[in-house]
């Protein structure tokens, strides 16, 4: 069967994916989703089709990736990944880099490609030393907001991203950042990013326990509706705190339940220097979820609103009497 389509994940990462797989293989229909839609094989998807930074569907023409969790789901249904045309690759930092290397081997890729593909892999791995490194708007970054902003009509989103995929194979991402809508969108990125840090000045808080202020916290459990918010722009509020904490409600079929999910991530001001400290670790220590050392989850069921709220207090100071522990070098067994 021939290939038709290019089936990728509607973020960076996949648009610059997209971008190189339209160039070499003369294919300019695109189609934009994310993993979860593939997993519920939500998305129908044959032969004639290139996937590109998604788990591996039922079946397709040929298939790229570079997430470690996508090459366990293969092992659980037992498929070689290498019995795939195409390639996974999971020690890549991202999927345009698998994809860049894959074509790279027996063509000339136009010289454009080789920036982007570095700006993909930063951005995907979220590789940043310092929190100006993280700031600094370069082109791809710019690009990067223009995705991200609040999205009115999901028509008009697959639009916005089938026209980015062009550019990006076709213009260095200077050039696409200078795009009339690019640049617009990426404006309208950071009024609400804007927005968004009043709200965190307004919410953070620290535990009474932690007098360096090295957590800050933000609990949301208050609020009737889930907020938008990256969690990593508390570190523009608390530049010193050394890891952020985000506690909110699990919204069950858009209803507020009594469980509480936490997610933590480590400032990257620790990128590069001994901390001792491992997210993943305290997730699993308290048995509520699991992460990198860099960034964890978890979830804490309870019946009703009194047990939330004492369950709350007990999981905070669990985190803490962990984190402390980490800190001192020992795994505190
Ligand atoms: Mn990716």
């Amino acid at each position: 069967m021939e290939l038709e389509r290019i089936v990728t994940h509607g973020d960076f990462d996949g648009v610059v994916s997209a971008a190189i797989c339209s160039r070499v293989l003369g294919i300019d229909r695109f189609f934009f989703t994310g993993p979860s839609m593939i997993e519920r094989s939500e998305v129908s998807i044959t032969a004639g089709d290139v996937v590109c930074d998604l788990p591996y569907p039922l079946e397709c023409g040929l298939w790229f990736d570079h997430h470690p969790g996508n090459r366990e789901a293969l092992a659980l249904r037992g498929i070689d990944p290498l019995s795939i045309p195409g390639r996974l690759d999971d020690a890549k930092p991202s999927c345009a880099r698998v994809i860049f290397e894959y074509f790279g081997r027996d063509r000339e890729l136009p010289p454009h490609f080789s920036e982007t593909v570095a700006e993909a892999d930063t951005i995907d791995s979220f590789d940043y030393r310092t929190i100006d490194e993280w700031r600094r708007e370069t082109p791809g970054k710019l690009v990067d907001m223009s995705m991200k902003t609040r999205r009115a009509d999901a028509r008009d989103e697959m639009r916005y991203l089938d026209d980015l995929v062009r550019l990006v194979r076709d213009r260095p991402l200077a050039g696409v950042a200078a795009d009339g809508a690019v640049a617009a969108r990426a404006a309208s990125y950071r009024d609400e990013e804007k927005r968004m840090i009043e709200f965190i000045e307004k919410s953070v808080a620290y535990l009474p326990q932690d007098a360096a202020r090295e957590i800050a916290v933000l609990d949301f459990t208050s609020h009737a509706r889930p907020p938008r918010v990256h969690k990593n722009l508390a570190y523009l509020v608390a530049p010193q705190s050394l890891g952020v904490l985000v506690l909110g409600s699990v919204f069950r079929a858009g209803r507020k339940t009594n469980d509480l999910a936490i997610s933590m991530s480590l400032s990257m001001n620790l990128a590069g220097r001994p901390h001792g400290k491992d997210l993943g670790e305290i997730m699993r220590r308290l048995n509520i979820g699991d992460g990198h050392a860099g960034a964890a989850s978890g979830t804490v069921r309870s019946d009703t609103k009194d047990a939330m709220l004492r369950a709350k207090k007990r999981l905070l100071s669990d985190v803490w009497k962990l984190w402390a522990a980490g800190s001192r070098g020992g795994n505190g067994a």
